[in-house]
């Protein structure tokens, strides 16, 4: 069986997923794409054979996909997931699931009333085997009952346009769903710092900051947002546990051991820092489909990060502490 998908919007990340669901994910095809640059969506799709439209409605309407993938901006994915939950096809869409709490709530309000959930949010790094491996190490009870988590989180650079409130809404939203799905608990308050902005940063980008959560339980997670750290893109983090540490290792590749120092590579970016990550995601997007589930992360997933980013940014721009209260969990999501 091949599930036949449409990708709505082909800007970086559209055109890096429709080239790896065209040729390397088994039993996907991408029969259509769609961008508000309807060239661009064109030179996309003849590279692969799908038909390109402008509209995303129009490619949520056409008969022949089966599923679809939202990678356009975050601001139209409210719109676009709620047509395919009208058109009852599976989703996939990059984070944000939507732009805003409430936008999320619709969309959850959407789906809940559905049988089986559809909807599934691009949180990549679950599909990580060394977070994998990160999550069964706490599972197994090998470190014990986890106290704090630290977390770092670096880009080399961003794009032109990158501001403040994005730090959070774009880069640590991946943190605060790792630390929701390695722990188990939501997170109950965020409070943010500012250090004094780095002079390479872009002018007035407030770069870099610490980012402070409380979960449910009490865990402390402190995550390090460095979005212009030039040298490369770095990922750690450090579970401290009752009786040890759980850590993820270094980057795979060699290590040089020479001339009285050692060198070893540091991703340049996110896409091939985590490109087995997506790989893994889409696989296993596709199976799902195909069999009739969607088990990644959900819509209430989204919902509870967007809660969490939002408190992120009320501390960043008025201060101090900022409590976040998540609606009730619908059943669809138990
Ligand atoms: C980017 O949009 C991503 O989603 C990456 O995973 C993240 O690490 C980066 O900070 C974001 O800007």
């Amino acid at each position: 069986m091949t599930l036949s998908i449409g990708i709505v919007g082909t800007g970086m990340m559209g055109r890096f997923h429709v080239e790896r669901l065209a040729s390397s994910v088994p039993n996907a095809r991408v029969v259509a794409v769609s961008d508000v640059n309807v060239e661009g969506a064109k030179q996309v799709g003849e590279r692969v054979g799908a038909r390109a439209y402008s509209d995303g409605h129009e490619l949520i309407g056409d008969d022949q996909v089966q599923a679809v993938l939202i990678a356009s901006p975050g601001f139209t994915h409210e719109e676009f997931t709620l047509a395919s939950l009208a058109a009852d096809k599976p989703v996939l869409c990059e984070k944000p699931l939507a732009p805003t709490i409430d936008a999320c709530l619709r969309v959850l309000e959407a789906e809940a009333a559905k049988p089986r959930r559809l909807v599934q949010v691009g949180f990549m790094r679950r599909y990580d085997s060394d977070f994998r491996a990160l999550k069964a190490t706490v599972d197994a009870g090998r470190v014990g009952r986890p106290l704090l988590l630290h977390c770092r989180h670096r880009n080399a650079t961003v794009p032109p346009g990158f501001t403040t409130d994005m730090m959070i809404t774009d880069s640590v939203v991946h943190d605060i769903d790792v630390t929701r799905w390695l722990l188990g608990q939501e997170i109950v308050a965020a409070t943010v710092l500012k250090a004094r902005p780095s002079s390479l940063a872009p002018e007035g980008l407030e770069d870099p900051q610490m980012v402070l959560l409380e979960t449910a339980e009490g865990v402390l997670v402190d995550v390090e947002s460095f979005v212009t750290c030039q040298y490369g893109y770095d990922i750690r983090y450090e579970l401290v546990g009752e009786s040890g540490t759980v850590a993820l290792g270094e980057p795979p590749g060699v290590q040089v051991r020479a001339e009285g120092g050692y060198h070893g590579p540091i991703p340049a970016d996110f896409r091939e820092r985590f490109a087995a990550a997506y790989q893994s995601e889409l696989e296993e997007w596709v199976s799902g489909v195909l069999d009739g589930r969607v088990v990644g992360p959900s819509a209430w997933d989204g919902y509870a990060t967007q809660a969490v980013a939002e408190a992120g940014v009320e501390s960043q721009t008025k201060g101090g502490r900022v409590t976040v209260e998540l609606a009730e969990r619908p059943s669809l999501y138990a």
